[in-house]
């Protein structure tokens, strides 16, 4: 089963989103099989943005995600990282399609609540930042056989 790292940056944990948010990703179905609430350190998040070291917004962005506690999940499900990009919409809040996380709450460029890995690679080498292999729990939540088909063709 497929497996993305979302973080709930601190914005949606200041603004007191966390609960609204996460019933986003619940409500489409998937499941959350690791989940804490923590403070990123500089370290952490110049790891974790490593890509985006060199970039105009880089500063800013380390900023910003180790400026207050957050809430970080891993969610499962088939095709899970794809639909949570879906479900949180375009990078800038602006941009947006109302009806994603993104769109409906926010509304600048460096704060847009919510991360998501945007492919398998950056996903397991995401999750593997901020959990052990152990943290992570198998299971199916009730009613996942209405969600996701056996046979899905
Ligand atoms: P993503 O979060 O939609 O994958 P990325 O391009 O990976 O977008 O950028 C990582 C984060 O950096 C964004 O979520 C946003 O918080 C911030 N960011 C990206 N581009 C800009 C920018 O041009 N100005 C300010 N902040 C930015
Ligand atoms: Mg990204």
């Amino acid at each position: 089963m497929e497996r993305t790292l979302i973080i709930l940056k601190p914005d949606a944990v200041q603004r007191r989103l966390i609960g609204r948010v996460i019933q986003r990703f619940e409500d489409k179905g998937l499941a959350i099989v690791g989940m804490k609430l923590m403070h990123i350190s500089r370290e952490l998040a110049e790891r974790h943005y490593a890509p985006h070291k060199g970039k105009p917004f880089y500063p800013g962005l380390i900023d910003y995600i180790t400026r207050g506690p957050v809430v970080v999940m891993v969610l499962a499900g088939e095709r899970c990282i794809e639909i949570a990009r879906a479900l949180m919409g375009k990078t800038f809040g602006y941009e947006a399609a109302p009806g994603t996380i993104r769109g409906d709450f926010s509304a600048g460029r460096t704060f847009n609540l919510v991360h998501g890995s945007d492919s398998p690679e950056s996903a397991a080498a995401e999750i593997a930042l901020y959990f052990k292999p152990a943290d992570l729990l198998e299971y199916t939540p009730a009613g996942s056989e209405w969600v996701f088909a056996r046979n899905d063709v």
